[in-house]
């Protein structure tokens, strides 16, 4: 336990990998940041390290505990048992519900002052997430208690990840051109694809990508898809004739799909940077493509009964309220539309979409600023903690 007890000096954030990459591609984000932006010493507990080196290859698949960019990464596996009141964090938070060990919660609650406990949820616009945000709730047995933290989009809830250095990042790339080219031909595409419209696709596999491509091939202008190995494998393949394997490009009428490595963290943000559209899923590529400012298309995670449908409009009632296009489109791409609509004709969507892509890009700009008007997740998380600190070391007086 840290000698400052009145201020957060440790933090523990604990990561189940459920599935895909975006349960460890957001807290890793998260832990970067809160040891960057706040000198915090932040341990990073994973149970899949396979996970974390796709999206960051400096991950040491075998080592129990490594130092990647500041940050201590550990690999959760079945240490209950061994920890006491010393290797308690001042601050503890769990992804996602992910149940923390026991042991790990019985040693919090050996520590004076006992350290702050919070659940970060995942994302969403439904109205009920303000309502949930912040509430406390108090273990049955054990003298804790543990906070829920939900992201979200309204100034009731604790905001986006977004980093202090983000925009001037990629303000500075996207008008470096020859630095964007240079990173587009990384890949292989040739000058013709970088004149295109670019699109970048990263989708569940239910998505209607066979008819987006019949329509982009169809089109009266080039399009390049580029698509992560592995995303939307069989109708890639379809497509291409041939194994969907990084490095394969293949061209049909006015479109060209080119299969790209998954890449690092980061490369991942610059590719978004440098695609006209992105289309995107789950919650860290659908967060980081609001931040791209370009347009874009979510693909929501599925849900049982349909409620990623719920969740859906929650998000386009705020984001596309003014824009039909979007919305329509979004609808489309996630079966959500009604009726006929639903999974029928694209070319329509897909033509207005198009047309009003300069409104949306600056529909995007004003999104950014709203957004940010609520501040970052990280700060928002750390101003809560301080303030229950706060209040704790009063009690103490
Ligand atoms: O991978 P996702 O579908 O992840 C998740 C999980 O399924 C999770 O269980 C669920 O709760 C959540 O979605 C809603 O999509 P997401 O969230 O976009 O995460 C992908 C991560 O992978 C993100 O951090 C970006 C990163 N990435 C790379 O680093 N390189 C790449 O090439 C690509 C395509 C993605």
């Amino acid at each position: 336990m840290s000698a400052n007890k009145n201020s957060a000096t440790s933090l523990a954030i604990f990561c189940k990998v459920v599935d895909n990459y975006g349960d460890i591609g957001i807290c890793w984000r998260l832990a970067r940041q809160l040891h960057r932006e706040n000198e915090i010493s932040v341990t990073l507990w994973v149970d899949d390290l396979h996970s974390f080196h796709r999206i960051c290859p400096e991950v040491d698949v075998g080592a129990e505990e490594q130092q990647i960019a500041g940050v201590t990464a550990r690999h959760w596996r079945d240490q209950d048992g061994v920890f006491t009141a010393g290797d308690i964090a001042d601050v503890v938070i769990e992804f996602f519900g992910c149940d923390i060990p026991p042991g790990y919660i019985a040693a919090m609650a050996q520590c004076n002052p006992r350290p702050v406990w919070l659940n970060l949820e995942g994302l969403s616009a439904e109205e009920w997430v303000e309502g949930c945000h912040t509430l406390p709730s108090s273990h049955p047995r054990l003298p804790l208690t543990k906070y829920f933290f939900f992201p979200g989009f309204t100034s009731k809830t604790g905001g986006l990840l977004h980093e202090a250095s983000l925009d001037v990042e990629r303000q500075r790339f996207q008008s470096d051109q020859s630095a964007v080219a240079a990173f587009l031909a990384g890949f292989g595409m040739t000058t013709a694809e970088m004149m295109s419209l670019k699109v970048s696709l990263f989708c569940y596999g239910h998505a209607p990508v066979a008819a987006m491509f019949d329509q982009w091939q169809r089109g009266d202008s080039p399009v390049t898809c580029l698509v992560p190995e592995g995303v939307a494998a069989q109708a890639v393949q379809a497509f291409l004739g041939v194994d969907a394997k990084a490095g394969t490009v293949g061209r049909k009428g006015m479109l060209t799909v080119r299969v790209l490595p998954f890449v690092a963290q980061p490369d991942y943000d610059k590719l978004l940077w440098a695609c006209d559209i992105n289309f995107v899923r789950g919650e860290d590529s659908f967060v980081r493509a609001q931040w791209a400012g370009k347009a874009f298309i979510w693909h929501i995670y599925p849900q049982d009964e349909n409620l990623h449908h719920v969740k859906l409009r929650a998000f386009l009632g705020r984001y596309a309220m003014h824009q039909e296009s979007v919305r329509a489109l979004s609808l489309y791409w996630n079966g959500a539309a009604a009726g006929a609509d639903a999974w029928g004709d694209v070319s329509g969507l897909w033509q207005r979409f198009k047309d009003d892509l300069p409104e949306i890009a600056n529909w995007t700009a004003e999104w950014q600023g709203r957004m940010l008007e609520h501040g970052d997740l990280a700060s928002n998380l750390m101003k809560f903690v301080r303030s229950l600190q706060s209040v704790t070391a009063e009690n103490n007086v």
